[in-house]
Formats: C-alpha cells, structure tokens, sequence
C-alpha cells in the first residue's frame, strides 16, 4: 500500500509502466493525450511537467489505474490478477475482516511545506488542465477527496466531487442528490451557514478509492481507507478551517461552500461519465478559497470522466462487480462470477455467471443486482449467463447474448434510479428534475426448465482441451 500519490507513481515507474510527457499545453493536450493513451489495453500511468506556461516540477498525473496490475497493486491484491481472477481477488479482501481503523493526527506534513493565504491564493497557480474539448472551463478537482464534516454527529466524510476554477479565489464544487457531501452542506446551508470544506487534488490511492467507492453513511472513508491497509490514515489539521487533511496530500484548497442565496457561478458544461456534454450548464454555491496549501513541486491529479472506467477511477468497475458478488454470495448458491462492462460505463451494464439450480434462481440473482447498494444506481441492464461463460470475456457474452436469449422474455423495470448527466433523460424530465429511466433484465441462459433438452455447445471442453494442451504444448505457448 501506498503513504501518497508519489510512492504510487515510483511503483509504476518501476514496473515499466510509466511515461513522462513534456511540453504539452494544459488546454485541451493534457486531457487528449490521456484518452488517447487509455485506448490501448494496459496503458502507462502519465505524468506531465513543463506544461506551458508553468515552472519545471508543477506536474499532472493522470490514467493512474489504466492497467490492470496498477489497479490491484493500489489495493494490495495479486499482481497478476486480470479479469475476472481480479474480481475474485477483490471480493475476497472484502470477505475479509475490514474492521475500520480510525485516523491518527499528526502535528504537520508534506502538504504543508507551502501555505498560501491572503492576495498569494492564486488558483491559476497549478498548471489545472481543461480536459475535454467543450468542458465549460478548467476543473482542478477530477482525482479528488473532498473532506466535509458532518455538524450533527461530527463524522468526516471524504467524496470525490468535480470542482472547477471560476477565478482566483473562487471555485464552484458539484455535489450531487443523494450524495453524503451534498446531505452535509446542506445541514449547514439550512442554518444559513456557509460549508467548511477542504479540497484534496492528489493523494494516496486508497483515499481516492475511499473518496469514490461507494462507502456507506455513517462509515468516515478515512476510516474505511484504513480499516483496508490496516493502518491509519495520517491527518493534520488544516490552516484556515479545522478540518484534518492527510498529511502527504498534494494540493489541498481549504474554505467554504456558501448557501446559494449568498453567491452562485455558472458551472459546466463538463464531459461527463457517461461519455456526453450531458449535463449543461448550472449555476452552483461559490466556493471561497482561505487557504491553498501545496507540497514542493506539487502533482495535481487528474480523473477526467472518460467513456472508459479505467481513466477516471481506481478499478471503480472492478470493485462494483467485486460488491455484487460479494452480496450474491451471502444471499443465494452458485455463482461462479461477475462483471461489470467496462466498455458499457462504470456501471451500466452486470453481468452474472450462474450455475442454475432451480426454476427462477437466474432471475433472482438479476433482482438482486438490482438492489445492491454497489450496482443499484444508474443501472441499465442485468445480463445472466450461464457457468460455462465468463462474464468478463465480452466475446462469450455476447455469443450467450446472441444465442441463449428471447428478446419477448426480457423484464423491464420503470422508474429506475437514474442520473443527471444521462443523456436520454428528455427536456420534460430536466425540466421536472426527474432523472429516472428503466432497467432490463436479460437471461442469455440456458431456459431451466429445458436445460437438459438444450442442445450442448461444440466448445472444446476444458477437459478435451487439457489433454490437447498438454500434447502440443508448443502450439499454445
Ligand atoms: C472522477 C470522478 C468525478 C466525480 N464527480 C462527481 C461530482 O461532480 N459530483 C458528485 O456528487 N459525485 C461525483 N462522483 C461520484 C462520487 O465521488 C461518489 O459517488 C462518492 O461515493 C460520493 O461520496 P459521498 O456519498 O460520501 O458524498 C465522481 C466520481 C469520480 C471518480
Ligand atoms: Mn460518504
């Protein structure tokens, strides 16, 4: 596991899997370059410095997790892992005990080598990329962790939420319904009072992870982030609120949300998670910057939204598919694995593989999906298939799709949890700020009632095939 951000990049560059870019332009070069680097499978983390305009050492980390040993190495796990080996991996740590640990404080850090106050906070400080073509501005919170906490209970809570620089001082943060950060400053909107808020912009992996996965109320992230390493998280208190920030975080812009009625600016428009512009413009409460506080030569990291999962997140389709899994396992027998399709979004798409047992045993596990606090939001279908397909090959999937499916028998389910940034959601439903859509479910499985009439597959069986392998071991080195 990894204290901050740089140990992690050290490992990358250790394992060959790194590149260095200089030169690029924060407008527009930064973002393209990482897209297009994550288009080919198991790309390198990038780290970009002299960006133009800025002084040698002020860099961008981006596409931190875009293979798939990264994704396991920011989470302990074996490092040969791929697929739906990763899955397995994962969803037995989280089998494991993961009593959380709390925090520990320390009197300072990394973080506070500089502390910018007064006329010196200057947000245009950081060379802060504007990521896709038609974003609306420059958004310096991508790979965030945004500490708030809760007035009532005194509870941190840790969420990764865009923030973009509106000028100097001022940055507006996007806390969306539902969310634990938007329920928290709301609590201190409804007494007139504005937000503390301190903004991480690059930190140790596992508190990404925490920042982004779906961690439950009441559970502080830090908490959860050191309940998974089994070691706490070290904190220090911040200069112009007193809220702990960790102490190697790279850049941490400390101040408040103010109530709406007090001051809002024009947010977005932002390339969004599902891969549209879909979200608009909005006007949204002003954050004031107090303080900026940055290590020597600083990492600002960076998550844009990408069609992909493995740009923005830390393997966030791994651990959703990990989650269900999970669940499945504790509810009902014979599961051989699941997956969420990366292609298809972080989240809108699982696929289960399932060994039936009795009549309605596959629709019970789709039910299930549905309802899994990792899978429910946003979901648009649930794909069942049979155990002898792996649900992360999406060449099986499609083949059980194709062939073991009846487009009459697919359910469909009204009113589903949905999202704002969808880019089906109609000029009605913006304007009712409905955000429901409906969900699938589709079995591309054997029928059960017929499954020992349905005809064989003329797969070579893994038996057949071992004793082939093991004949001509040279035809399939
Ligand atoms: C790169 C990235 C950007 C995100 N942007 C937002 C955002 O702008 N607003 C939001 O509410 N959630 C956003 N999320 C999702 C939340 O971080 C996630 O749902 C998290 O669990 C919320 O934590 P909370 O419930 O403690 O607030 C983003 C996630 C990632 C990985
Ligand atoms: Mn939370």
């Amino acid at each position: 596991m990894f204290n901050d951000l740089r140990e992690f990049i050290r490992k990358a560059e250790e394992i060959g899997e790194y590149k260095m870019i200089e030169g690029a332009d924060w407008n527009e070069e930064i973002g393209a370059i990482g897209d297009l680097q994550s288009q080919s499978p198991d790309s390198p983390l990038l780290v970009f410095d002299r960006i133009k305009g800025y002084p040698p050492g002020y860099r961008v980390a981006t596409n931190l997790a875009t293979s798939a040993k990264r994704i396991a190495l920011c989470f302990g796990l074996p490092q040969e892992a791929k697929g739906i080996e990763l899955v397995k991996a994962f969803r037995d740590k989280l089998k494991e005990d993961l009593t959380p640990v709390p925090p520990v404080a320390v009197a300072s850090g990394p973080v506070k080598e500089n502390i910018l106050l007064g006329n010196d906070i200057d947000l245009y400080k950081f060379p802060t990329p504007k990521w896709h073509e038609l974003d609306g501005g420059r958004y310096i919170g991508t790979g965030s962790a945004v500490v708030t906490r809760d007035p009532d209970d005194g509870r941190i809570n840790i969420g990764t939420y865009r923030v973009q620089i509106q000028d100097k001082s001022t940055a507006t943060v996007s806390l969306a319904q539902g969310h634990h950060g938007n329920i928290i400053a709301r609590k201190y909107w409804a007494k007139g009072l504005a937000c503390p808020m301190s903004i991480c912009c690059g930190q140790a992996p596992i508190l990404y992870a925490a920042a982004h996965f779906d961690i439950p109320w009441g559970l502080s992230e830090y908490d959860w982030a050191g309940g998974w390493q089994k070691k706490p998280i070290e904190v220090t208190k911040g200069v112009a609120t007193d809220l702990p920030i960790p102490a190697t975080a790279e850049i941490v812009l400390e101040g408040e949300l103010v109530p709406r009625e007090v001051e809002t600016r024009a947010e977005g428009p932002f390339g969004e998670w599902d891969g549209y512009y879909a979200g608009g413009v909005r006007q949204l409460p002003a954050f004031r910057v107090k303080s900026i506080l940055h290590r020597n030569d600083p990492i600002l990291q960076g998550n844009p939204p990408s069609i992909l999962p493995r740009v923005w997140t830390l393997g966030r389709h791994i651990q959703k598919a990990a989650a269900l899994w999970a669940e499945l396992d504790r509810q009902i027998p014979g599961v051989k694995g699941t997956w969420m399709i990366e292609e298809a979004t972080v989240r809108r798409i699982a696929v289960i593989s399932l060994q039936q047992l009795y009549g309605g045993h596959a629709k019970q596990a789709a039910v299930i999906a549905a309802g899994v606090l990792a899978t429910a939001y946003a979901l648009k279908y649930v794909i069942v298939v049979d155990e002898d397909i792996d649900p992360s090959n999406i060449s099986e999937v499609l083949w059980a799709l194709g062939t073991r499916s009846e487009p009459e028998e697919i359910e469909t389910i009204k009113g589903w949890w949905g999202n704002w940034s969808n880019p089906l959601l109609t000029p009605e439903q913006r304007q009712l700020d409905d955000r429901t859509r409906s969900l699938g479910i589709i079995l591309a499985c054997k029928p059960y009632k017929y499954l020992k009439e349905f005809p064989p597959s003329i797969k070579t069986s893994p038996e057949l095939a071992k004793k082939i392998r093991e004949k001509w071991p040279a035809l399939f080195k």
